[in-house]
């Protein structure tokens, strides 16, 4: 760990490397207590920099220890170049020359799980952004590609298997019972895309043949207990490869493709060429143990880390700052996939549930920055949901405002331009503008500026003249180091609704007929009007269909425009977003009345809504869910000025039970009706929504306390033939006030469960996320079970995570407690994962939202932190930047 204040770095401080690395020969022997890592590098010094005298050559390094460095095969001495604990600096003394270097690591006691380090009983890698210094000396960014061959060595009997980029192209025994195999991979690449993997690993084979007709071996490795549960991921892998073809046009370009699940990891899943390293819980799927919600998200992380082939590895980022270029485009790329694979409307609702919930909090935060920002400390925290979620929104808006044809162009344009190089942002907006004549200088805003744009539209309708005026205005929060916004270039996806609900032909002034029924503005002006001509009636706005840009929407809607629109609007995304913006404008009035000590009074309008909807058999089922569940309390948190997490609690729990006992009888019929044809367990999109409601139903009859539901539910709990209906029941056992169920339900579970850890983190997270009173306690206890460690990313998250950003009640607590166990558990992840610890501080980093003694409570764990030990880079960052 660094022990010195970490340094800002700058876009601005770009420079283009002075050596560049051709070849790149690696060899690993690995052993239980170390390895041996043996490289060779062709280099030369970079064109850009001719004429003068060579510069030092300057290789990054981190915890490695150097044996030896020989350039042309000549050993040199300890004098011939300088280390310290970042770099490894010496002085080449021609334009082309090999270096040869050995470094000795330690993998199994690398706890970060970054570089090379063991995952149970295999050794794996996680290079992404800056983890290969950490297992050799090398140019270390992404704009230094090279063609590797990796060579690996180790004990045959624990690890049979022994896999890197690319092809196989030789292997062989040792004596001693070691073995070797020779992997060769002829794309260049940064090194932040190598990997490696040796274990004891089954394997599960397929194949794929792509659009010229080539053969694609397609290969999961997994522990052997879990060979059953990796058909979902490799339907999913081949689905990907198909869509890819047919959507963007790209093929796959090795004749292999693999995947390996480890149980140790950081993220989701890491997109190395040729060998995506997967966490388990994004490969693993069978009906018994994984949940619908599960299985969606191994499609889409598989096809995730399957587009980055072209989008991040064929063409990657010039610098880290870039990194939305791969990640924003890649996260439109997989979003889009998803909504072609099952519902359109319900992915998109997902996503911009997810994205208003937690980017727009980011985006309000002490870490708020632009899709590509200007300075960081550690890129490691720059993986943030402005990063991927924001940024798929900005490549939205340009798919939007180019339409799918042009778009389509213009990405065509970008692959070919740039296959093979390491680019910028700039680079892609060009590639777009070049292939469609389009001008992108204003809309390049979203890249540079950050916070969530406000846009406030006023509609005025006049008889006399048929015309109907939108008045549009535009304004950004100041975020930190940037004050001033320019406007934005916000696409205004609308319709107008005459009194029945029907769409009005729309027709702008100056234009001499109707441009259809649905339209895109483009609100480029701070304050911008647009005129509807010949609109026969008073119209109701439909805006910002499809959530068509990232901005806050408000409208003067009354609360039975609101209803109308619920109950009316064509597009499905905005019914649903009547409802729930109906249910936030009736519970934010109710938090208001709690808070003043007035008795709670439901508006029967949100009822009605919710009564129609529930009758609506013409409603996707999974619809009705997503507008049953009311708004969360994250974001009610979000949207308040400041967040009263006691009186948000309440009266959203109060709502519920309100709807649920008004509505019991129409919920026990639905519930009753989805019940008919359950059947056999199917993955498909029709049975994940009937399951999806169905759940959602028993969740909310739950909430009556009447004997029925609970036997119901026990029933289920018992009987289901699939986790998902299981762990539904169970989540509303726990957070039921029936103690004896509740515990047997645990125990049984826990009991079946215990060998299957993706399960158990399951059972981990249902209790930290119950908002029951006593819940740290229970947390607490939960840290002790033998199932938990805090070396596991998968149950950090399961436990602290879950306690943190999903149980604000228990959380929030009033006297600090909570508060002061997360962040006791942070200075312990510090020295063991930085890059762990440093995501558990999000939620301490949103202190300005709550009450001054909350505030306070939270500063001074913060405060706290940044005073322990060794403080990881990671760790200093986000604790000094959010109480600055
Ligand atoms: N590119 C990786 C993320 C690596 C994160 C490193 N801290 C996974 C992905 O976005 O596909
Ligand atoms: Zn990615």
């Amino acid at each position: 760990m660094r022990t010195e204040q970490p340094t800002t770095i700058h876009l601005t401080d770009y420079r283009q490397p002075d050596y560049l690395i051709d070849e790149t020969h690696l060899t690993f022997e690995l052993f239980e207590d170390h390895a041996l890592v043996h490289s060779r590098l062709a280099m030369r010094a970079n064109a850009a920099g001719e004429g003068g005298a060579l510069p030092p050559l300057v290789l990054h390094g981190q915890d490695l220890v150097l044996q030896s460095v020989a350039l042309d095969e000549q050993a040199l001495t300890a004098d011939a170049w300088q280390v310290d604990d970042s770099s490894l600096t010496l002085q080449p003394q021609a334009r082309e020359f090999e270096l040869a270097i050995t470094t000795r690591i330690e993998p199994q006691n690398n706890t970060a799980l970054e570089g090379l380090y063991k995952s149970g009983g295999m050794f794996c890698t996680q290079c992404e952004a800056e983890g290969f210094r950490k297992i050799t000396y090398y140019l270390d960014r992404p704009d230094v590609m090279s063609r590797f061959t990796t060579t690996v060595m180790a004990e045959r009997g624990s690890y049979p298997v022994l896999l890197s980029n690319g092809n196989l192209i030789a292997s062989g025994e040792h004596e001693g019972g070691r073995h070797w195999a020779t992997w060769e991979d002829p794309f260049p690449k940064p090194a932040y895309l190598f990997a490696l993997v040796a274990g004891d690993l089954y394997r599960i084979d397929d194949s794929f043949t792509t659009m010229s007709g080539r053969e694609v071996e397609l290969r999961i490795y997994v522990e052997p207990e879990n060979r059953e549960q990796c058909g979902h991921a490799m339907d999913s892998l081949k689905r990907s490869m198909r869509w890819d073809e047919e959507v963007y046009g790209r093929e796959y370009d090795l004749d292999i493709f693999m995947i390996v699940a480890v149980n140790d990891f950081n993220m989701g899943a890491m997109e190395n060429k040729g060998l995506n390293i997967f966490n388990s819980s994004c490969v693993l799927a069978h009906p018994d143990t994984a949940t619908d919600m599960a299985f969606q998200r191994v499609e889409a992380v598989v096809a995730h880390e399957y587009f980055h082939n072209w989008s991040g590895n064929r063409v990657t980022c010039r610098d880290w700052f870039q990194l939305s270029l791969k990640e924003g485009f890649t996260v439109f790329r997989d979003a889009e996939f998803s909504a072609d694979m099952n519902s359109r409307t319900v992915k998109r609702i997902e996503d911009v549930t997810f994205l208003r919930a937690n980017q727009f909090a980011e985006d309000a935060g002490p870490m708020a920055h632009p899709v590509r920002p200007d300075s960081y400390m550690e890129i490691s925290n720059f993986y943030t949901l402005t990063i991927y979620e924001k940024g798929a929104e900005v490549v939205r808006m340009l798919h939007t405002l180019l339409g799918a044809e042009g778009f389509r162009k213009g990405t065509d344009l970008y692959f070919e331009r740039h296959d093979g190089q390491a680019v910028t942002c700039d680079d892609f907006i060009a590639a777009l503008e070049d292939a469609n004549e389009a001008d992108f200088t204003q809309f390049k805003r979203w890249y540079s500026q950050a916070g969530t744009p406000v846009l406030q539209v006023d509609g005025r309708y006049d008889a006399a003249s048929s015309t109907f005026q939108l008045l549009c205005r535009q304004s950004c929060p100041a975020t930190p180091g940037q004050t001033e916004k320019l406007p934005f270039v916000i696409p205004l996806r609308l319709a107008l609704l005459d009194g029945e609900g029907r769409e009005m032909p729309l027709q702008l002034a100056g234009e001499t007929q109707a441009r259809g029924t649905e339209t895109v503005l483009a609100v480029t002006e701070a304050e911008q009007l647009f005129v509807f001509e010949n609109v026969r009636e008073e119209p109701l706005p439909s805006l910002l269909r499809g959530f068509s840009a990232p901005v806050k929407l408000v409208y003067p809607y009354s609360r039975d425009d609101r209803v109308f629109l619920a109950m009316h609007d064509p597009d499905g995304f905005n019914r649903w977003e009547a409802a729930q913006s109906l249910a936030v404008d009736v519970l934010q009035g109710l938090i208001g009345i709690h808070q003043a000590g007035r008795p709670l009074l439901l508006d029967q309008r949100l009822l009605e809504v919710h009564r129609a909807v529930l009758k609506d058999d013409s409603l996707d089922p999974a619809m009705v869910a997503e507008i049953l569940r009311l708004p969360s309390e994250a974001y009610l948190v979000e949207l308040a000025e400041e967040a009263d997490v006691e009186a948000i609690h309440h009266v959203r729990d109060w709502v519920r039970r309100e709807l649920a006992t008004a509505l019991a009888e129409t919920m026990w019929s639905r519930f009753r009706q989805l019940g008919d044809g359950a059947g056999a367990y199917r993955a498909d999109a029709e049975s994940m929504a009937r399951r999806s409601l169905r759940n959602t139903l028993l969740g909310y009859l739950m909430l009556t306390e009447s004997s029925e539901a609970l036997s119901v539910c026990v029933q289920q709990f018992v009987e289901a033939g699939n986790m998902t209906d299981r762990q539904a029941a169970l989540v509303a056992l726990v957070n039921s006030p029936h103690e004896q169920q509740k515990h047997a339900a645990l125990e049984e579970f826990a009991q079946r469960w215990n060998a299957y850890p993706l399960v158990m983190d399951q059972w981990f997270s249902i209790q930290a996320a119950s908002p029951l009173p006593g819940g740290l306690e229970r947390v607490q206890g939960l840290m002790k079970h033998p199932a938990f460690t805090l070396r596991n990313p998968n149950k950090v998250r399961a436990l602290i995570g879950a306690f943190a950003n999903q149980n604000l009640a228990n959380f929030h607590r009033a006297d600090g407690a909570g508060y002061r166990f997360v962040a006791d558990q942070i200075i312990e992840l510090n020295r063991l994962n930085p890059q762990i610890a440093s995501r558990m501080l999000t939620p301490l980093t949103r202190w300005r939202k709550f009450d001054e003694p909350r505030q306070l409570l939270m500063k001074a764990e913060l405060a706290r932190i940044l005073a322990s030990d060794d403080l990881s880079p990671d760790v200093y960052e986000v604790v000094s930047k959010s109480l600055a």
